[in-house]
């Protein structure tokens, strides 16, 4: 039997005999691979005389196609057959009754978060983000806290060991504000942002927790004044209670990243356990819920954002989301947010298909509310 036969043979018998498409793989490797049979039989046609080629080369080149088709042939069964086991084993049984009970919910800090975001979306705002775990200088520095600032002390801020490879100290952000800084630095001004999410702080009762969220939020332009910062914070708070009652009382306040400062509270009613947003904080039976902290843009902060505080101003607000769900929605203590009881999640959480939209309304009914 010749060379080329005896090839021809052995990869006829051993493509039949291949398990799977890694043995497949490695039959073409050694057949037809750089280092394979056929290719060294090939490579032998460069070094023949003409004539010896024209008697040789179609028996080679036949070779290599049937070893070629071969592998192919195999190749496609295999693939069909994997295919076919697959789809045998994931037939859906469409006879099998649907659950009684909806399983899992939406939280509602991400229900509140969401519908937060659907409301500034519709007044111009784009969603920024920032690292949890951030350095001393976007968290404290470049927000007009230098290292002896007092304020850095009344943080509760939750310290790595490590420090970053610039020296900087290392901690969980204890606000949303870090992030101010860093969308001023990406985008530069005019600019208008909002930003969610988790912060950090080494504090626990029934309305703080250590971990908590807020939304921040940036208005950087030419003429931007208290005005606006009052203004929409009122709409935002008329379409997120979906009142136009709303009281809301601005504190004086201190905050070093903003002059003047400002703390908004908003008023609400008491209703047996359940507090109802609307009428006037000072009336009895009234009382008022801190909702955030804001003011007018400290120039320093600009600054150190490398805006030109001359030409550019702005507001700039901090909400804690937790205690904006826990005023919309009828829960008393924030620990509970965060104990991951079933129960809770299923009396308190939302369907996942309660999307807010502000045409149909951003508010949504809690599942317990439902049932
Ligand atoms: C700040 O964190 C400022 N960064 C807010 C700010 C932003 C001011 C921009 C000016 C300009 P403060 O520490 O007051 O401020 O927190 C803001 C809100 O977060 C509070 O009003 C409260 O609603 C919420 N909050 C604060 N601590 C906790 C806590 N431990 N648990 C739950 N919510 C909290």
């Amino acid at each position: 039997m010749s060379e080329i036969q005896q090839i021809a043979q052995d990869a006829q018998t051993r493509i039949a005999a291949a398990q799977d498409l890694a043995g497949v793989e490695a039959l073409r490797v050694e057949f037809l691979g750089k280092q394979g049979s056929v290719s060294a039989l090939l490579k032998t046609l460069g070094k023949m005389s003409p004539e010896e080629r024209q008697e040789k080369a179609p028996a080679i080149q036949s070779l290599r196609q049937q070893v070629a088709d071969g592998l192919a042939q195999k190749k496609a069964a295999l693939e069909e057959a994997e295919l076919d086991a697959r789809l045998a084993n994931e037939t859906l049984d469409l006879t099998l009754p649907a659950p009684s009970a909806l399983r899992g919910s939406v939280h509602p800090v991400s229900q509140v978060m969401d519908e937060v975001a659907e409301i500034f979306a519709d007044l111009g705002f784009a969603v920024a983000t920032g690292p949890e775990i951030e350095n001393d200088w976007h968290n404290f520095t470049a927000l007009n806290m230098d290292e002896s600032h007092p304020a850095r002390a009344m943080h509760d801020t939750f310290y790595f060991p490590d420090e970053d490879s610039q020296g900087r100290k290392m901690l969980l952000r204890t606000h949303t504000s870090p992030v101010q800084i860093r969308a001023m630095q990406a985008q530069g001004a005019p600019i208008r942002i909002i930003a969610p999410g988790r912060v950090y702080r080494s504090d626990s009762d029934a309305t703080h927790t250590p971990m908590f969220h807020q939304i921040e939020g940036l208005v950087v332009d030419e003429g931007t004044h208290l005005g606006h910062l009052k203004w929409t914070l009122e709409t935002f708070f008329k379409a997120f209670f979906e009142r136009e009652d709303i009281t809301l009382r601005l504190r004086p306040s201190y905050f070093p990243f903003t002059e003047p400062s400002v703390e908004f509270d908003v008023g609400y009613a008491n209703e047996g356990d359940r507090r109802v947003v609307g009428g006037h904080g000072d009336a009895d039976g009234h009382d008022w819920m801190e909702l955030g902290g804001s003011g007018v843009v400290n120039r320093r902060v600009l600054e150190s954002a490398g805006l030109d505080a001359d030409k550019y101003q702005g507001f700039a607000f901090g909400l804690g989301i937790d205690r904006l769900a826990m005023l919309k929605y009828g829960m008393n203590d924030l620990r509970a947010f965060f104990d991951g009881d079933g129960r809770w999640l299923s009396h308190y959480g939302f369907s996942h298909l309660d999307q807010p939209t502000l045409s149909a309304g951003v508010g949504a009914q809690n599942l317990g509310g439902k049932s």
